[in-house]
């Protein structure tokens, strides 16, 4: 891939800018403006803190082979991009910054200003006209790749906001749904063209199982799967407020995917400091039983060093889910995910977190052509008074009793929010 990047290499060089993949984008930026000092490095992605200028500005001078850094979903904004570079002989710095529309930042290094215009609002792009990248055949390369694995998103957003997730924030916060026809389509050209041997599809949304046309989605799942024997599996995640249409959904994916019933954390205080709501003890273990019956598989999710959380808390957490008869817990530790509002600082303030920066796993180092790169992702490891979460235990169920024991020592470090 790098020598494709480097081959078409011209005025533009445009990336995403992650978490797991920050110090690679710097160091093939830097390397390809060795090739062409004029080249125009355009970034974008959800690891951005668009409230903060102070942020915003150290971002610039730690990354000053940045030109531009594009937040929010890029449709739009890319394609106004290229117009205005179309109209500017390739060059946006032409046209003033206050015509810039409000996605776009830019560092003047001279003054230390941030370059942003919030008044200048674009329109969202209609989900509809977008055509579908694998329909265009653009990214058949990849599926034929035994290392690639399809990525589906059927719908944007998420209409909940808990804090330590990107997908919580305010832009992300309306729900749009891509068309249903171009969804069913998709799904067909991948489960014929993938060659992942895996079968796995990911699916890239926050609440599956939350509006009734999943039904019909889900529908073309299993249709697809008799007839090309993919996908075999999904990683999905259910809406976190099951309703009798996430179980209908559930129950019809049964063959190829369990339902997430994420909690994240079940102490009031706690859920009240990350704005989250979750559906309560009792209707959980209502569900819960309800998808046993339907011989659905389930699973919960609790994140341990969230604000608020204590040792005895989370503990606590952990007891009450098994009562429910959840046989499956997975536990993570809070990241710290730029863009969300935990990882702020305001929010670092707020709750005194304390932080490490454990190198990530092992496909996030490493050398790739002529570069070299490791990521971190930032943990939290104790907040304000609390206890230490890096000493954490690794909390097992004994069998039985829906008690918890502690003993074995945290392993797995990892987190996906739902
Ligand atoms: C599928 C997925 C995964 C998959 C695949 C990841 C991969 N490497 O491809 C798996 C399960 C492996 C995964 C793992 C992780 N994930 Co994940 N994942 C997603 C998910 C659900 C979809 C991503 C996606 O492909 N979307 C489709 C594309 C088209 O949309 P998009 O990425 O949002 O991009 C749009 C804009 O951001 C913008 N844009 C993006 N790049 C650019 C570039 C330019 C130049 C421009 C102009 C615009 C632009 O335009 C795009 C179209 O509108 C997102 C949540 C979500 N729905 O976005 C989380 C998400 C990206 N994951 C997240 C995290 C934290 C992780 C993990 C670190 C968790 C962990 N500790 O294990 C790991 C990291 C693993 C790794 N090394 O890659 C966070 C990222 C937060 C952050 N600030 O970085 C997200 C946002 C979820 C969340 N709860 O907040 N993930
Ligand atoms: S954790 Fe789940 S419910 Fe909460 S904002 Fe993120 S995607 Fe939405």
């Amino acid at each position: 891939m790098l020598d494709a990047v480097t081959a078409s290499l011209r005025d533009v060089l445009t990336m995403t800018y992650c978490g797991w993949n920050a110090n690679l984008d710097a160091v093939i930026a830097k390397k390809r403006k060795e090739i062409v000092p004029d080249l125009r490095i355009v970034l974008g992605g959800p690891s951005f803190d668009h409230d903060d200028n102070d942020w915003i500005a150290e971002f610039f001078r730690n990354n000053p082979y940045a030109d531009l850094f594009i937040t929010g979903e890029g449709e739009l904004s890319f394609l106004i991009y290229l117009q205005i570079l179309q109209k500017n002989d390739l060059d946006l710095f032409r046209l003033d910054s206050s015509q810039w529309p409000f996605s776009f930042y830019s560092f003047d290094y001279k003054s230390g200003q941030v370059i942003h215009t919030p008044m200048n609002l674009i329109g969202r792009m209609d989900l509809a006209e977008i055509p579908s990248p694998y329909h265009s055949e653009i990214l058949d390369e990849f599926l034929d790749d035994l290392r690639f694995a399809p990525i589906i998103e059927t719908n944007l957003g998420c209409p909940y906001s808990c804090s330590f997730c990107v997908w919580g924030q305010a832009t992300l916060s309306v729900v749009r749904q891509f068309d249903l026809q171009t969804v069913i389509d998709e799904i067909n050209y991948i489960g014929m063209r993938s060659k992942n041997p895996t079968k796995i599809f990911y699916v890239a949304e926050a609440n599956f199982g939350m509006v009734k046309r999943d039904i019909t989605i889900d529908e073309s799942f299993i249709t697809c799967r008799e007839k090309y024997a993919c996908p075999e599996r999904l990683y999905i995640y259910a809406s976190k407020i099951q309703t009798k249409t996430t179980l209908k959904t559930f129950e019809i994916l049964k063959p190829i995917a369990g339902m997430s019933m994420s909690l994240q954390s079940t102490n009031e205080h706690v859920l009240e400091l990350i704005g989250r709501k979750n559906i309560g003890m009792e209707n959980y273990e209502a569900n819960r039983l309800e998808a046993e019956r339907r011989g659905i598989r389930t699973h919960c999710e609790l994140i341990y060093g969230l604000p608020g959380e204590s040792y005895e808390s989370f503990t606590d957490g952990i007891s009450k889910v098994l009562k429910t008869g959840q046989e499956r817990i997975q536990l993570y530790v809070i990241l710290l995910n730029l863009g969300a509002d935990t990882a702020t600082a305001a929010s670092r303030e707020m709750f005194g977190f304390k932080t490490a920066l454990p190198v990530q796993g092992r496909e996030a180092c490493g050398t790739f052509g002529d570069v070299s790169s490791v990521e971190y992702e930032e943990i939290v490891i104790g907040s304000g008074t609390s206890i230490d979460w890096s000493s954490s235990l690794l909390l097992v169920r004994s069998k039985n009793s829906g008690t918890v024991s502690k003993g074995l020592k945290l392993t797995s470090l990892c987190c996906r929010n739902s």
